[in-house]
C-alpha cells in the first residue's frame, strides 16, 4: 500500500488513536517499527537485568547468617529468575525470539542495569540491595504497569508485587543490623554508603542526556522522566533512612521548602557512563558467569527440545490414528462435527 507524503496511513492513525486514548497496544495490532524496536530494547534489557541481578545475591546464599535468612534470600533470587522469564516472554511477543535476545546479552550488544556491576561485599549489602535497589526498581516500575504495550504492563503488575516483598526484606535486614552491635551498624552504614549513588543512577541519565525518554513518554511506555522518578525515590528514602537510624552519603541532601522536595547533590555521571560501557568493577565477572551458566545449561535446553520433539511426534501420530479411525468408522459413530462438514 502506498500513501501520499502528507496522508497518514490508516494503521498509523489507528495506533495514534489508541495511544491518544491511553489504550493498550496488543501483539496482533499494527505498530510503528520504532515503537516495536524501543520496546524490545527496553523489555529485553530489563529481562537481562533481572537475570544478571541474581548474581550479587546468589553470592550470599551459602553465607546467609541463618536458615531463615537463607530461605528468604533463595526465594528472592528465584523471583528474579521468574521476572526475567515473564519479561523475555513479553519481549518475544514483539517478534524477536528469546535465543536472539539472549545472544545480544552474551555478546555484549545489549545492556543490563548498571547497578549489577557493583560487588556485594558483606551481608549488609543484601539489605542495601533490597532496600535501595529494589526500592528504586519499584519507583521506576510501578508506572510501567500502565505501559501502553499490554504484555509488558501485565508482566509488570506481578513483578511489582514481588518487588515490594523484596524491598521489605532488605529493609528488615538493615533494621536488624542498624539496631544491633556497633560493628553491625557500621556494616549497614557502609553498605548504604556504597549503594546509594549507584541506586540513584538506576533511573538512567539526567533528562537532558536521555535520548529515548521523550519518545517513550509520547508513546506512553514511560510515564515519568528519569529525573522525576529519581526525585520521587529520594523523597521516599530520606525519611526511611531516618527510621533506620542510618545516613545517606550526600552532604547536599536538604529539604527544599519552595520545591517541596529534597535537593540532592550531582551524581558521578562519568562513572555511570563507564559502567554502562562495560567497565564497572564487576562487569567482566558478571558476563563471564552468565556465559558459563548458559553453557552449563546447554544439556537442559537440549533435553527440553528433545522432549518437545517427542511430544509433538506422539501428538501427530495420535492425530493420524484418530483420522484413520474416524474415516473407517460407520457414519453413526463419526464425530458430529465431521458429519456436518465443520
Ligand atoms: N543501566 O535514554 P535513556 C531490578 C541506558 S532490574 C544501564 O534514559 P531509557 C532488579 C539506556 O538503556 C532493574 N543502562 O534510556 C533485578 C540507553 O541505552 P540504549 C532494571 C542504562 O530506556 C534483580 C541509554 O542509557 N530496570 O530492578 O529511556 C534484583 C540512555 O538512557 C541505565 C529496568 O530495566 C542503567 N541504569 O531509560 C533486584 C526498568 N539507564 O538502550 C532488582 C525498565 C539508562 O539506547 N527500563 N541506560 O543503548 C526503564 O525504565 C528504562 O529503560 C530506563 C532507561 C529508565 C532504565
Amino acid at each position: 500500500m502506498t500513501h501520499t507524503d502528507d496522508a497518514v496511513a490508516p494503521e498509523q492513525e489507528h495506533f495514534d488513536a489508541l495511544i491518544a486514548d491511553d489504550s493498550r497496544i496488543e501483539p496482533r495490532d499494527w505498530m510503528p517499527e520504532a515503537y516495536r524496536k524501543t520496546l524490545t530494547r527496553q523489555i529485553s534489557q530489563h529481562a537481562h537485568s533481572e537475570i544478571i541481578g541474581m548474581q550479587p545475591e546468589a553470592n550470599w546464599i551459602t553465607r546467609a547468617p541463618s536458615l531463615k535468612r537463607k530461605s528468604i534470600l533463595m526465594a528472592k533470587v528465584q523471583d528474579e529468575a521468574g521476572h526475567g522469564l515473564y519479561l523475555y516472554s513479553s519481549a518475544e511477543t514483539l517478534g524477536t525470539p528469546r535465543p536472539v535476545l539472549n545472544d545480544q546479552l552474551l555478546t555484549g550488544r545489549a545492556k543490563y542495569s548498571s547497578i549489577f556491576n557493583y560487588p556485594a561485599r558483606t551481608w549488609a549489602d543484601m539489605g542495601a540491595i533490597g532496600w535501595l535497589v529494589d526500592g528504586a526498581a519499584i519507583c521506576n516500575q510501578v508506572p510501567l504497569c500502565r505501559a501502553s504495550y499490554g504484555p509488558y504492563g501485565r508482566a509488570m503488575v506481578r513483578i511489582c508485587k514481588e518487588e515490594s516483598f523484596h524491598q521489605r526484606q532488605g529493609w528488615e535486614i538493615l533494621y536488624e543490623l542498624s539496631h544491633g552491635t556497633d560493628a553491625q551498624k557500621k556494616m549497614a552504614q557502609d553498605a548504604v554508603d556504597r549503594f546509594y549513588g549507584p541506586a540513584l543512577q538506576m533511573f538512567g541519565p539526567p533528562d537532558a542526556d536521555s535520548p529515548n525518554s521523550q519518545q517513550s513518554m509520547a508513546w506512553n511506555i514511560k510515564r515519568f522522566s528519569n529525573d522525576e522518578l529519581r526525585q520521587r525515590f529520594v523523597d521516599m528514602i530520606v525519611p526511611q533512612a531516618e527510621a533506620l537510624g542510618l545516613t545517606l552519603p550526600d552532604p547536599d541532601l536538604v529539604w527544599n521548602e519552595e520545591r517541596q522536595h529534597y535537593d540532592y547533590g550531582e551524581l558521578d555521571w562519568d562513572e555511570f557512563m563507564s559502567v554502562i560501557k562495560g567497565r564497572g568493577p564487576c562487569s567482566v565477572q558478571r558476563m563471564k558467569r552468565r556465559r558459563e551458566a548458559h553453557e552449563n545449561g546447554a544439556w537442559v535446553r537440549e533435553a527440553a527440545a528433545a522432549y518437545a520433539e517427542r511430544q509433538a511426534a506422539r501428538a501427530a501420530e495420535a492425530a493420524n490414528h484418530e483420522d484413520h479411525e474416524t474415516e473407517t468408522a460407520p457414519s453413526s459413530q463419526r464425530p458430529a462435527a465431521q458429519l456436518i462438514g465443520a
